[in-house]
């Protein structure tokens, strides 16, 4: 993966508004491109929201780039990225949009990502094997974002100040358990459930995410981390409930075929490695 393609369609999927579409050799920043002047899109919803920046040019905005800003983390997972013209630039290069689009930050959005995985079980409990490759078939917890209609991770936002292994077990809770409607006792079972469970995971990737709500400006970031059920009688048997920002959530067979949101299948990719399973 040379430069990021998902941010790069010529579509943007708000807004209404046209990315310039351009050859991968103009995407790096350090590459001439002397007559780029992609369209800008600020999407006018993220006025007055609380999690969000205020606009560039507000005058009491005075962001601290690639530092903690307060206990907003506008540190890059890549490195320092660069600032022209008051702007932070996407740190993977030019998308053919300005301006930050839908998302809440300038510069780096940062998100985290749980990868729960168990094995594939035919109804008398044994693992089931892939017949191409002869490796046993590794599930993961699969939701269907609501904005996309696309599969992906359960992930979302890191909220400022919180800690990622609480964003790991928020985002879990609330989009494959539904704990925004779930009643006390049940929010109580589920949060004592999935903290034992998250209480030990791996770390499968750090950095950037050819999102396609990324911009010249502003971008996504994130952790992913894998929670495996090897025996599948925790989570693997839990019974799921999408809630949130995720309309279906389902236990998915993972294989190569897959097409999920933004660079999900690559982090998905790195599970089956680790575990040795089918991909
Ligand atoms: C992706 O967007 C991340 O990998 C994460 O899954 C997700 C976070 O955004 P929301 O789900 O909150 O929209 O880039
Ligand atoms: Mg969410
Ligand atoms: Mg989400």
């Amino acid at each position: 993966r040379m430069v990021h393609l998902k941010c790069r369609s010529n579509f943007y999927p708000f807004g209404g508004v046209k990315r310039l579409v351009f050859p991968d050799n103009l995407v790096p920043w350090n590459v001439a491109f002397n007559d780029y002047n992609p369209e800008e899109y600020n999407s006018p919803s993220l006025s007055n929201k609380p999690w969000a920046d205020p606009p560039i040019d507000y005058p009491k905005f005075e962001p601290k780039w690639n530092e903690m800003d307060g206990n907003v983390n506008r540190v890059s997972h890549m490195g320092a990225y660069m600032i022209s013209d008051g702007r932070p630039l996407n740190i993977k290069g030019r998308t053919g949009l300005k301006g930050r689009g839908v998302l809440g930050r300038w510069g780096p959005n940062h998100a985290a990502d749980p990868v729960v995985t168990r094995w594939k079980r035919s109804d008398d409990g044994r693992n089931q094997v892939d017949p191409s490759t002869n490796l046993p078939i590794l599930q993961f917890c699969a939701i269907q974002r609501r904005d996309s209609n696309e599969w992906a991770l359960p992930g979302g936002m890191v909220d400022p100040g919180e800690q990622v292994s609480a964003t790991l077990q928020r985002e879990f809770l609330e989009e494959a358990l539904n704990s925004l409607e779930s009643n006390p006792a049940k929010l109580a079972r589920d949060r004592k459930m999935i903290g034992d469970f998250f209480s030990s995971g791996y770390e499968l990737y750090k950095g950037y995410v050819d999102d396609p709500r990324n911009t010249d400006n502003a971008w996504m970031e994130t952790i992913a981390v894998n929670f495996h059920d090897e025996e599948g009688n925790l989570v693997g048997k839990f019974p799921l409930r999408a809630g949130d920002d995720a309309k279906n959530v389902q236990w998915m067979d993972i294989d190569q075929s897959l097409g999920l949101y933004a660079s999900h299948s690559y982090f998905i990719q790195t599970a089956a490695m680790l575990h040795g399973a089918h991909w």
